[in-house]
């Protein structure tokens, strides 16, 4: 066809092949969905979610989404993804049975359930692909709306390489600044506090994010009444439109979900404006229907009225595309059922493509388990009993690579007794298994390539004969001065970090001198300072993201958790965000600005170093080293070390601090005490007066609690005390059961142990206020040389009185 005239006349907004190709891709996806809930129903699938509904809004959405552009959406995405050839259906099912290979499941090799997108932004060597030549897709997330703080930095970067002269020259990830960020929810996510949090920050930077609000009425089973402030986004937002041209502000729009054309209408108007001018949208998507329910967890029946489902029969997007295409007689009803059965088919055959792609290599394997047990079984005392396990095995259809693993665990109890070369077989292909499939579920958490900070060699201080004794403030701000004059990728920002140049000074003149873009002041909102940090670093940034205590650091918790520290991980190896979180904390004063939650924090955020400097010269080696790798990162300053003098090093940009070697800070033979952060100065006080009365303690620095005392030197120090007490400001049974576990389980110290371990921690409760609030809430020098004095009296209670 292709007729200009007809196309003209009618007033399309494509060619009638495009509009006919759209109906297709429509079909096609819906057809996955179908299929796919299928499979997930029939068992081949744990669970299923998909785009059923929402097919055509994304149709529109994939005109205007251009080469560079980056999205940030949700697990509805299917038709936009299929429409870009960011995934093919084949893919599409690959995720769907878990396919744990990113070859075949190149999202996250089969780590995400299905309808998880993310493209591969990293080369296998770790290297980043050029973004300007991809469809980018930041890789999803389950927990609703927290795909929204990092679009606020996906979108700011394009600012960023428009703006600053000195980023010109990255064109692998940015042409002059004209790429756009589109951000999909759901309307019932759009309760959060995430969501209201980015796009207030995204209207204040004033950046090219394009927010599409999917609303269909519900979420799961709750409808907008019970969430949503005049049950309609639209008008909730309509403080955020932009009156006029150049004012801060959206540009709202709203659309019925099922208008073909004026879905597209809207999506140029939105896309020209923010990849132009850098003004942002918000294009709520209204009247989208969910035809198969929200997942394949429940049937929406149970919920939705006659009339709901009624109407979402009528106004279903593909069946309105379909009244729309016949309408103006761009085909005939012949014509469009042809397509539907096409593309029936076509899911089908790649659906069992991909089933048959991911069974072959568990048959495989089963099948060489399978022979290898058969070869214990001529000559097994339980030969009966092991036959039994190979047919229950050879009898499951659709094995999981844990079915095999079992019998063969089951077969190697019962042929226990046996030594013989079959059985060793068996006992080797199993180790092998075990790490390949150690490889497939659990590799990669951290990068395994020259990008990690393990392989950056170090680089030692160097002091002058007489070395200037600064504030520990000032050694930060020549650190940040030397990495903001090294690289002008690096940025750094957070609540009063610009003008002020951080409430403790680390960053003083810093955006003087470099600027406002380079070194920025935000608003309150630690979630999407976070965001914005993992947005920039996903587009080749380096963002040092500063939350101004520790204790805030919760509010940003759970993106750092869900997002940040899984993301290597969870995409395989096919996306890293390397993020400096910037902090500060431990002692200070009161409930909330003296915090060490510790364990919470490195138990939260597997995935990201974790690194407790206890001065400002340990901490400046960090983010040396940290700026030339590409892990993300926490560093928690000492909060009452700025105004601590420390010699400052001669190289203070080159100079690093390895990551997860301690350092011993004082040698001791009788008993080892380990800490970090603050308590160093306690501990060592301590170590003084307790050498006064004859106990000799070695006092060691851990420095980094992810990773953790990579040497052993903790280890070595006990082997020599036989003694060991961990020290923290942390809850009882907080980071100091973590070090307890990784020296006396990990590291064997068990072994070398002459009294029991013992731990010394902060009280279970938040500080008190004031000095003595301090001293009965936190370790202090005179509890840790009692605890010590006590471990030294039970040793040998004469030469140790107790002193109370
Ligand atoms: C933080 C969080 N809370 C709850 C859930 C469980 N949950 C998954 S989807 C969903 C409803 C989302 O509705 P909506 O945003 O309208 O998107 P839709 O699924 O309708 O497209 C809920 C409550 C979740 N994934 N994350």
């Amino acid at each position: 066809m292709g007729d200009l005239t007809l196309e003209k006349q009618l007033h399309l907004p494509q060619s009638v092949d495009e509009v006919l190709n759209d109906y297709r891709l429509a079909c096609r996806s819906r057809q996955a969905s179908l299929i796919g809930r299928r499979e997930a129903l029939s068992g081949k699938a744990k669970f299923g979610i998909f785009g059923d509904g929402k097919e055509i809004v994304q149709l529109a959405m994939a005109k205007v989404f251009q080469k560079g552009d980056f999205r940030s959406g949700y697990y509805r995405d299917q038709t936009l993804m299929l429409a870009l050839g960011e995934t093919t259906i084949r893919q599409f099912f690959a995720q769907l049975y878990a396919h744990a290979d990113p070859q075949f499941e190149p999202s996250s090799g089969g780590r995400s359930m299905n309808a998880h997108y993310a493209s591969r932004l990293l080369n296998p060597d770790g290297s980043w692909k050029d973004q300007t030549e991809l469809y980018n897709t930041s890789a999803d997330l389950a927990p609703t709306a927290s795909q929204m703080p990092r679009l606020v930095g996906l979108a700011y970067a394009s600012r960023l390489y428009r703006e600053l002269d000195e980023l010109k020259l990255f064109t692998q990830f940015s042409n002059n600044g004209n790429e756009i960020a589109f951000g999909t929810i759901g309307n019932a996510s759009c309760a959060e506090g995430l969501f209201w949090e980015s796009a207030n920050a995204i209207g204040v930077l004033r950046v090219p994010a394009v927010i599409i609000i999917y609303d269909d009425g519900f979420g799961i089973s709750v409808p907008n009444e019970y969430a949503m402030v005049k049950q309609n986004m639209y008008e909730a937002l309509s403080g955020f439109q932009c009156q006029e041209r150049g004012c801060e502000g959206y540009d709202l729009y709203t659309v019925a979900g099922w208008d073909y054309p004026a879905l597209i209408e809207v999506f140029h108007k939105a896309a020209k404006n923010a990849r132009q001018v850098h003004v942002p949208s918000i294009i709520h998507a209204y009247d989208l229907t969910q035809p198969l329910g929200h997942s394949t967890s429940g049937s929406h029946e149970r919920y939705k009225n006659q009339e709901r489902m009624q109407f979402e029969q009528e106004f279903d997007c593909i069946r309105k595309f379909r009244q729309y295409i016949l309408g103006l007689g761009l085909a005939t009803t012949k014509e469009l059922d042809e397509i539907e059965a096409d593309e029936q088919e076509y899911v089908e055959q790649e659906r069992k493509l991909a089933w048959q792609d991911y069974l072959t290599p568990i048959l495989e394997e089963r099948k060489q388990a399978v022979e290898l047990m058969g070869q214990i079984d001529s000559h097994s005392d339980n030969r009966e009993q092991i036959e039994q396990v190979r047919k229950r095995l050879l009898g499951i259809a659709a094995p999981y690579r844990r079915d095999t693993m079992a019998a063969v665990r089951e077969v190697l109890t019962l042929s226990r007794h046996q030594d013989d070369p079959d059985r060793q077989a068996l006992v080797a292909w199993k180790r092998q298994q075990d790490e390949l499939n150690s490889r497939r579920y659990s590799s990669l958490l951290y990068s395994e390539d020259a990008t990690s900070a393990l392989n950056i060699s170090e680089v030692k201080p160097v002091y002058s004969p007489n070395p200037t004794r600064v504030y520990g403030f000032e050694i930060l701000n020549a650190c940040f001065d030397a990495a903001l004059n090294r690289d002008p990728r690096v940025l750094a920002f957070g609540e009063d970090v610009g003008k002020l140049g951080d409430v403790n000074q680390g960053m003083r003149g810093l955006q003087a001198k470099y600027g406002e873009l380079r070194v920025s002041d935000t608003g309150i909102r630690e979630a999407t300072i976070i965001g914005q940090a993992i947005g920039l670093a996903l587009r080749g940034l380096r963002p040092i993201a500063e939350i101004q205590y520790l204790d805030y650091l919760l509010y940003a918790m759970q993106i750092m958790s869900d997002d940040l520290a899984t993301l290597h991980w969870r995409t395989y190896g096919g996306q890293r965000a390397p993020v400096i979180v910037r902090t500060r904390g431990h002692r200070l004063e009161g409930i909330w600005h003296s915090g060490s939650p510790m364990a919470g924090i490195i138990h939260l955020l597997r995935g990201m170093h974790i690194l407790v400097p206890r001065n400002m010269t340990q901490a400046a080696g960090f983010y040396n080293i940290l700026l030339q790798a590409e892990d993300p990162a926490l560093v928690i300053e000492v909060l009452n070390g700025y105004r601590i003098r420390e010699p400052l090093p001669e190289n203070i940009g080159e100079f690093t601090v390895p990551l997860g070697v301690p350092e011993i800070l004082r040698q001791g033979s009788d008993i080892t005490l380990v800490t970090y952060g603050a308590c160093c100065r306690i501990v060592l006080e301590a170590a003084g007066q307790l050498s006064n009365i004859g106990i000799e303690t070695e006092v060691i620095d851990v420095q980094s609690l992810l990773p953790f005392d990579l040497p052993g030197s903790i280890l070595q120090s006990l082997k020599k005390t036989g003694r060991i007490l961990f020290i923290d400001e942390d809850v009882p049974g907080g980071a100091t059961a973590y070090m307890l576990q990784e020296v006396i389980e990990k590291q064997g110290g068990y072994y070398w142990l002459d009294s029991p371990p013992r731990t010394l921690t902060g009280k279970a409760h938040r500080p008190a206020y004031g000095s003595d609030g301090d001293y009965w809430s936190k370790p202090n020098v005179d509890q840790v040389f009692e605890t010590v004095n006590n471990m030294m009296h039970e040793v040998n209670p004469q030469r140790y009185p107790a002193i109370n």
